[in-house]
């Protein structure tokens, strides 16, 4: 493709090149680490089983009504055509279980089958990305009591003891299918609105219920296992089964990945010191990003600090093959698909910059104990012109950059998303 390179990249080039950074390798890498984009922005967590779409509950919210959410598949589709053709790079598909393609007409969430998900695979072709598929144990009278896996009803622990095993048995056939291994990330909304003298038996139910789900072998290439940690949730004050000690715990026992959900922590706590704390222990972690706002709010992830912490934490340690990069949030209070670009192209920022980071000269002030000199070039280096070579990326991606992407998503909700 014959692309013409902007004068203000041509002075990012020898900007970068003075700290012995070649963006133009720099790009290549980006290009090739890929992000996992969730599809349950764009339908607020319904899913397809019903055909009457409604507010989820029991253990997860997403708030607003803005007009244009994705009713059909084919909506989704639709949808993520667009969010495809305005983030560069290598991508993946997220989905929930409950975004198969059931037309509505899934009387039983159990009754799943790799059938509901063979227009996603020829879908994820036609689109050229990955697909990762988490099950849903939640919105559903099963889950009504505020315990799934970790009940002391031996009959709702069955049934979504299988169910589990019947999602990862899809993922295991759709990673087959594309030949892109399917992450499939275990979250349960288990827990307690206050003081209960159940959690050890909780615990261990859960325990017992992992082993049976996790008993079943499948191959590495085709799926990768990761279980969700989460403090609290609304209604969940007290106890949350799902802790982080509890599955970092049974991840490493058990050779499992880790999810980290970066609104899962206190405040305080931030994902980007847990990720070198846990790399030694794990094959795989898994990023769901949010931007969590006083708590694990789910707001559209931004280019924040810790974002892009988190990205030169992956990059620094040089594992972005043990990493699994994605997002994580739903926000109905604005346009959807709008919210879904604006999260995952800030997260490709955000490791453009970790990319773009000399860390040999930062480490070799600080190795001769200079702290000063670490701390102020780490300030000035956030002044470089990383946005030129941001653009440039775009454009030989062939994807609108910054500020012109954003009248073609006011064009799309005029021409579709008002419409619906
Ligand atoms: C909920 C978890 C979980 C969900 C999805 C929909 O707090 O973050 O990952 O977002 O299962
Ligand atoms: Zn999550």
């Amino acid at each position: 493709m014959d692309v013409s390179v902007s004068k203000s990249y041509l002075i990012a080039v020898e900007r970068y090149a003075e700290f012995g950074i070649d963006t133009n390798k720099v790009i290549e890498r980006l290009e090739e680490i890929p992000i996992s984009i969730h599809a349950w922005q764009l339908d607020d967590v319904s899913g397809f089983e019903k055909k009457e779409t409604g507010l989820s509950g029991g253990g997860i919210l997403a708030t607003g009504n803005y007009p244009g959410k994705a009713k059909s598949i084919e909506q989704l589709w639709q949808d993520l055509e667009k969010v495809i053709s305005l983030v560069p790079g290598e991508k993946k598909i997220s989905l929930q279980s409950i975004q198969g393609d059931y037309k509505g007409n899934l009387s039983d969430r159990g009754d799943i089958s790799t059938n509901h998900f063979s227009s996603w695979i020829d879908w994820a072709k036609e689109a050229n990305v990955g697909i990762d598929l988490n099950p849903a144990l939640y919105s559903h009278p099963k889950a009504d009591s505020g315990y799934t896996l970790s009940s002391k009803d031996k009959n709702i622990r069955s049934y979504w003891i299988e169910y589990v095993k019947k999602v990862r048995n899809i993922a295991s056939y759709i990673g087959d299918k594309l030949k892109i291994p399917c992450i499939s990330t275990l979250w349960i909304p288990d827990g307690s609105k206050d003081i209960t003298p159940s959690r050890y038996d909780h615990r261990i139910n859960l325990k017992e219920s992992l082993d049976a789900i996790y008993s079943v072998k499948y191959l590495k290439q085709n799926i990768i296992d990761s279980v969700e940690s989460k403090l609290f949730g609304i209604g969940l004050e007290y106890f949350t089964v799902g802790s982080l000690e509890f599955y970092l715990s049974y991840a490493v026992k058990n050779g499992l990945g880790m999810t980290l959900d970066t609104g899962h922590f206190h405040p305080t706590e931030v994902a980007s010191d847990k990720i070198s704390s846990i790399l030694p222990y794990l094959n795989d972690i898994v990023l769901h990003l949010s931007r969590g706002i006083r708590w694990d709010s789910d707001h559209v992830t931004t280019l924040s600090e810790e974002l892009i912490a988190i990205m030169q934490e992956i990059i620094r340690a040089d594992a972005s093959g043990k990493i699994h990069i994605g997002t994580d949030f739903f926000d109905g209070s604005i346009n959807r698909v709008g919210a879904l670009i604006t999260g995952a192209r800030a997260v490709k920022k955000a490791l453009l910059i970790a990319l773009l980071e000399p860390t040999q000269i930062i480490k070799k002030y600080e190795e001769k104990g200079n702290n000063f000199g670490r701390l102020a070039l780490m300030e000035d280096l956030k002044a470089l012109p990383f946005g030129d070579v941001w653009n440039h990326y775009c454009e030989i991606n062939n994807i609108p950059e910054d500020f012109q992407w954003i009248n073609d998503i006011m064009r799309y909700e005029k021409e579709i998303l008002v419409k619906r």
